[in-house]
């Protein structure tokens, strides 16, 4: 197996695999990560930490805030998602939010001391006329003095020019699983979209935040295959969330077999190994985590978290609850 200390990146087997750039490099094979998945825990967990000790202070974790600015009412079919039009959820088609409850929401955040805040809209692809509004709100936040990130569906030619230009950081687009399994989940986009999204994200010099869910009912090697996409980017993703599905009633996926909180861990920390550079987001999920499993994927390399009682529609922990953690802890925000 690929050990950390080995991994040199070999410019000679630049992949060249979609029809525009998305280039990849063989660091790491599916079957390499697959084994990953099978050594024995406390091994997984000490190589895990061995590598996050080496890139990152053990103790800090960056701290964003999400804001949904747009919900409801998309006209994809992501099976997961509470916001598709087509499933029936308690999630109603609301307006966009008026650009002063968007900065409050950031200000309230920034109090809070997070030092990033998300905004998220339920699109398939922002239309010009939308991403208007958007880009002023990116601009003021940013002019607040946070680091600034979005997810708003696929991306057009120019438009991730035109956030960039807005002072846009990050912009946040999963891979959300492994090729093979991502026709069972989505059918209104492939999976090459996504990529040349991703493709059009790096062009325009924002930082990629790009991960995916656990817990579809996907494979282990499914599994594997998602963090050998991500790994293998030929620059892997600054920013990696990995969401636990949170399951909600009237989505195609509710009522999947609930995964082992251990594969959950082992999962983070492999993204941790294979992608020692980048920082690994304990996402969705967290708020029916016990604390005790929490702890373990902080020690397994998760450093970033959503803070605040709400992700997108659905609740994350208390403020409070989570400032208890990381005393109990001993972690501090970044
Ligand atoms: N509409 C845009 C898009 O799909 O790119 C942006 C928002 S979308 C909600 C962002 C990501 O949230 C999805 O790609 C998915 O990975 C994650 N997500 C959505 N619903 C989820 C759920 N129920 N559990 C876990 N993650 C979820
Ligand atoms: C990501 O990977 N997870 C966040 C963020 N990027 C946009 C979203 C999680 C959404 C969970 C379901 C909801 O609250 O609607
Ligand atoms: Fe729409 Fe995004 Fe939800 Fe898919 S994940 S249904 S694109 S809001």
């Amino acid at each position: 197996m690929q050990s950390t200390t080995e991994m040199v990146v070999n410019t000679d087997s630049l992949k060249h695999h979609s029809k525009q750039c998305s280039p990849t490099v063989n660091r790491w094979s599916v079957a390499e990560i697959a084994a990953l998945y099978e050594l024995p825990f406390n091994d997984l967990l000490h190589q895990a930490q061995t590598v996050h000790r080496a890139n990152f202070d053990p103790n800090g974790v960056q701290v964003s805030t999400l804001l949904s600015i747009k919900t409801g009412g998309c006209s994809e079919d992501c099976g997961y998602c509470p916001q598709a039009a087509r499933y029936h959820t308690d999630v109603e088609n609301e307006p966009m939010m008026a650009i002063d409850d968007v900065l409050a929401a950031a200000k309230e955040a920034k109090d809070n001391g997070a030092s990033r805040f998300c905004m998220g809209a339920a699109w398939r692809s922002p239309k010009q006329r939308d991403l208007e509004p958007v880009l002023k709100m990116i601009a003021e936040v940013k002019a607040m003095g946070l680091e600034t990130c979005a997810t708003l569906g696929m991306l057009k030619d120019g438009q991730a020019a035109q956030l960039k230009e807005a002072g846009l950081d990050y912009y946040n687009h999963n891979l959300d699983t492994a090729p093979e399994f991502y026709g069972d989940v989505i059918t209104t986009r492939t999976y090459q979209d996504r990529l040349d999204t991703l493709d059009s994200v790096r062009e325009a010099d924002i930082n990629v935040c790009c991960g995916g869910i656990i817990g579809m009912g996907e494979s282990r090697n499914q599994r594997a295959g998602l963090l050998a996409q991500l790994a293998n980017m030929e620059r892997p993703p600054e920013s990696v969330p990995i969401n636990l599905l949170t399951q909600v009633e009237g989505t195609p996926l509710h009522g999947t077999e609930e995964l082992d909180p251990f594969e959950f861990v082992r999962t983070i920390a492999i993204a941790r190994i294979t992608m020692p550079k980048s920082f690994v987001r304990l996402s969705a999920g967290r708020q029916s985590m016990h604390e005790g499993i929490q702890a373990l994927c902080f020690l397994a390399g998760a450093n970033s978290i959503f803070y605040g009682e709400k992700l997108l529609t659905t609740g994350n922990p208390e403020a409070e609850t989570d400032k208890k953690l990381f005393a109990k802890l001993g972690l501090h925000p970044i």
